[in-house]
Formats: C-alpha cells, structure tokens, sequence
C-alpha cells in the first residue's frame, strides 16, 4: 500500500469519499471541512458505521443472521479482504461490497482512532441486535435506549476523538451524557421526520408508551380522521426531543477548535430547523418534512460561533411557542421546555 497522505492520488482512500458523498445526505460535507488530522479517521468512522446500519436497517435478511453480523461488525475491522453482497441497496450495497477498502483505509488511520472505532462499533453493534430481536421501542425508556446506541455512541466516539487533539473541553469525555444527549437530539428528530418512510419499510420508532395515548394503532395516524391525535402524539415527541437541547447547547460552548464547532454546530442547527419545521405539521404524516434550501444554506453559514447558535436556538424556540394549540394535551411541558432553552441563550 502506498502513502495515505495525498487522498485525491490514493483510490482507496478515493474511493472512502466518493462512497461517503453517495450515501450520506448530511454528513459529507461537515466531514470535508474538518482539518487534516480528523477528516480521514471521521471519513472511516461513519463508513463503518454506515455499514453496520445497512446490516441492522436490511429487514429482507432474516432476523438471526442480521443481529449476529452487526455483533461480529467490530471483529470485520481486523479481517482484511472481508466484504459482503448480502445486504442493502444502491451505495450502501455497494459500500459493503468494497468493504474491504474501508478495512484497508482503517488500518492506515493512528492507532487511537482505530480504537475508538471499533470499540463504538461493538457496542453499538450489540446494542441494535437486542433491538433487532425485540423489534420496538416500547416504553421510552427503551427508545432512550435504542437512540443512545446508534447515535449516543456516535457523540461519544467523536468527542473521544476531538479529545485527542484538544478540540473540545477537556470535560466531556468524563461527562458522557453531554456526548450522549448530542446524539439523542439528532437521532430522534430523524425518528420523528422519518414516520412515514419508516411505517413503510415496516420499522417503527416512535416509542408505544407515548402513541397508544393518542391511538391503537402507529399507522392510524395517517387517516385524515385521525389528524388532530396524530398531531398530539407528534408534538409530544417534538418535546421529548426538545429536552436534550441544554445539553447540546452546553456542549456546543465546549467545542473551542474552529472546524470542529462548524462539525458539531452544523447537525445541531438543522435539527432544530426540522423539529420546528414538524411541531404540529400534518405534513409528518404524509411526506418528508424539510427544511428548505436557503434556509439551510443560511444557517450553515450562519454556525460559525456561539452568538450565533444562541440567536438561531432562541428564534425557533420562539417560533414553536407561538404556535402551541392551546388544546394540545402537552401545551404546558412545551411551553416549560422551550422556556428553559430560551432562558439558556
Ligand atoms: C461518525 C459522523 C458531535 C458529539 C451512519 C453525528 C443511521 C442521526 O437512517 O443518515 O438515513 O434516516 O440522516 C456519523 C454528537 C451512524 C449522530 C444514526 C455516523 C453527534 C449509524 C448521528 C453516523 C453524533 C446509525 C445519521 C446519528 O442520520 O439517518 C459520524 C456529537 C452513522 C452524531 C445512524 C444516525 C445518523 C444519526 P437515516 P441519517
Ligand atoms: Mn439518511
Ligand atoms: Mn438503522
Ligand atoms: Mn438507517
Ligand atoms: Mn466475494
Ligand atoms: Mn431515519
């Protein structure tokens, strides 16, 4: 194998962001702009990640097979050459098929990041296999759970990594739930905008405790007729969400490096935007809500520094609170939390 440093003459390492760019709608582009030392150690962490999520997202393979791969996931890593063309579609098939140049590519990243992949991917791995054999969140607790394997463990890997060149507050490696509540936040504003997408793929998310107040069924909050429960149980997980936002922004303010505050800022503002863009849309129930173009275009310029973050948290919660119903059965613990991020910018 030859020198890594030059990536655009390296294929392996051409290949690594030619694949991230096909199969990551968000994270591409914060990843090219983090500096020299982290962008290829990132690059291979999310590939691994992305792998092992195409492992545990592929219903068409049988339960049993699926959780004792995403077990194993961390034991690939050191088995040079292994790759597979049993799962997923599209890029992340063919990820999986030129798996072993993500596995070449992680051999040539320093030792310490090598470790924090795979003892993320292991544990992240064990944790979706669990899910996968029980196949929902049931209490909220559990969807807690589930969010802190794939995305807590993500928060908690990358501020391992941050540390190791001095990048955040030396703090937060101690203070997991910071990491942890960094991930929580993205994660399950995914789990909220994504409803439909993933009622059709027959997977569900959002935890049972909370839908069965609203209806008996998480698919009846489609039907038109259904419109004003769905609404409720929406906007009571739009404030469940809304919980982790003092954590995040207290972590934000620990992120001291330039390009690693844009990496972290970046995913934070745009879920705040889509959280607000879905507090009580009907739209959730019937397609993907997004945030428009030059909206996001506006606020990734607009995460370069904390003023900034504070502004743009302040804003959207004023926003939400505007519009709580005053029949929303939450309207009150709304209203509360959007207060305390509020009193927090
Ligand atoms: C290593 C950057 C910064 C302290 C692939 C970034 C899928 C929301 O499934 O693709 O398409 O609907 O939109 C990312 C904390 C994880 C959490 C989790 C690895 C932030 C495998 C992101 C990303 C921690 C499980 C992608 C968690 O969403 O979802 C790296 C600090 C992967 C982060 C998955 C979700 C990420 C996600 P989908 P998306
Ligand atoms: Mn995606
Ligand atoms: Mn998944
Ligand atoms: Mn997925
Ligand atoms: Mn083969
Ligand atoms: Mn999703």
């Amino acid at each position: 194998m030859r020198q890594s440093k030059n990536r655009s003459q390296d294929p392996n390492w051409q290949f690594c962001y030619d694949s991230l760019n096909k199969v990551s709608r968000s994270f591409a582009m914060v990843i090219m702009e983090l500096g020299e030392e982290l962008r290829n150690p990132i690059c291979v962490f999310y590939l691994v990640l992305r792998g092992l999520d195409t492992v545990e997202d592929d219903t068409s393979v049988n339960a049993q097979e699926r959780a004792d791969l995403c077990k194993n996931f961390h034991k690939v890593l050191r088995h040079k050459g292994w790759h597979t063309d049993r799962y997923g579609a599209g890029a992340e098939k063919e990820l999986l098929e030129n798996f072993h140049i993500v596995i070449d590519c992680f051999n040539l990243v320093a030792e310490p990041y090598q470790e924090v992949i795979s003892d993320i991917t292991q544990l992240m791995g064990n944790g979706m296999a669990k899910f996968i054999e029980s196949h929902e969140c049931k209490t909220l607790a559990e969807y807690d759970e589930y969010c802190h394997y794939v995305a807590g463990l993500v928060g908690v890997g990358l501020t391992r990594m941050f540390t190791i060149i001095d990048a955040v507050d030396a703090t937060f490696c101690a203070r997991e739930y910071l990491s942890n509540s960094m991930g929580l936040f993205l994660q399950k504003t995914n789990i909220i905008r994504d409803y439909l997408e993933d009622i059709e793929e027959g997977r569900t998310f959002w935890p049972k405790e909370v839908w069965e107040a609203y209806g008996s069924k998480l698919e009846d909050f489609k039907e038109p007729n259904n419109i004003e429960y769905g609404l409720h149980c929406l906007n009571h997980l739009v404030t469940n969400a809304l919980r982790h936002v003092p954590d995040c922004l207290e972590y934000l303010a620990g992120a001291k490096d330039r390009k690693v505050f844009n990496f972290v800022s970046i995913p934070q503002v745009m879920a705040i935007a889509t959280l607000a863009e879905c507090y009580n849309n009907p739209n959730v129930f019937r397609g993907k809500v997004k945030v428009r173009r030059g909206m996001t275009a506006k606020l990734v310029m607009r995460s370069t520094n904390m003023k900034n973050i504070y502004k743009i948290f302040y804003q959207y919660a004023v926003f939400i609170r505007d519009r709580i119903p005053t029949q929303d059965p939450n309207a009150l613990q709304t209203r509360q939390v959007l207060d305390s991020i509020i009193a927090k910018c």
